[in-house]
């Protein structure tokens, strides 16, 4: 749930990249973690991205998630400023070239400063990924994750079993 005490930033670099990166809000809603999503641009606010990165650990922050399109330097670059773990979501935006720059962009860090690139326009990936990562320590957040998991497998063999029924009748 949003919080002003949160587990998970999640970051993106613009309004616009709202609409992916709200799903990332969703999971960690359903699963009830504390989380904040704010605008962060590593472009066009450079001074907030950096007074926020430093930041974030002493607020209590333990895992950021940070999405971006185009030239997507948001990721990359808050790790660079904090030693929390960054989960990286490339944004096919509108400025984009089929998402690859900002998938590269993400995904090729040098070494020694970690993004962990999820799939292009991967928010949901990058939430699952946040409370996997909290539930190392956290007992409730991982019966939470694992019962999560098992009604995703529920719900697959629900339609395998729905599809053998239709059969029948094609
Ligand atoms: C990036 O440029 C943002 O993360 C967004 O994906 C993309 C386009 O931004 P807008 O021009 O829509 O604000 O910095």
């Amino acid at each position: 749930m949003p919080s002003a005490n949160p587990h998970v930033s999640i970051i993106m670099g613009s309004q616009s990249d709202l609409s992916v990166m709200s799903q990332a809000a969703e999971y960690l809603n359903s699963i009830e973690i504390p989380y904040e999503i704010t605008i962060v641009s590593a472009h066009r606010t450079p001074k907030r991205m950096v007074e926020f990165a430093e930041a974030a650990s002493d607020r209590g922050v333990k895992v950021i998630i940070a999405g971006a399109g185009g030239a997507a330097h948001l990721p990359g670059m808050v790790a660079s400023l904090t030693h929390l773990p960054v989960i990286g979501v490339p944004v096919k935006s509108s400025n984009s070239i089929d998402g690859w720059d900002s998938i590269l962009s993400i995904l090729q860090m040098p070494n020694g400063i970690p993004v962990a690139t999820v799939a292009l326009n991967g928010a949901k990936n990058a939430g699952i990924l946040a409370a996997e990562i909290l539930a190392i320590s956290d007992d409730r957040i991982r019966a939470k994750v694992i019962e999560k998991r098992a009604k995703q497998t529920q719900d697959v063999l629900d339609s395998v079993a729905l599809l053998d029924r239709q059969k029948q009748d094609i």
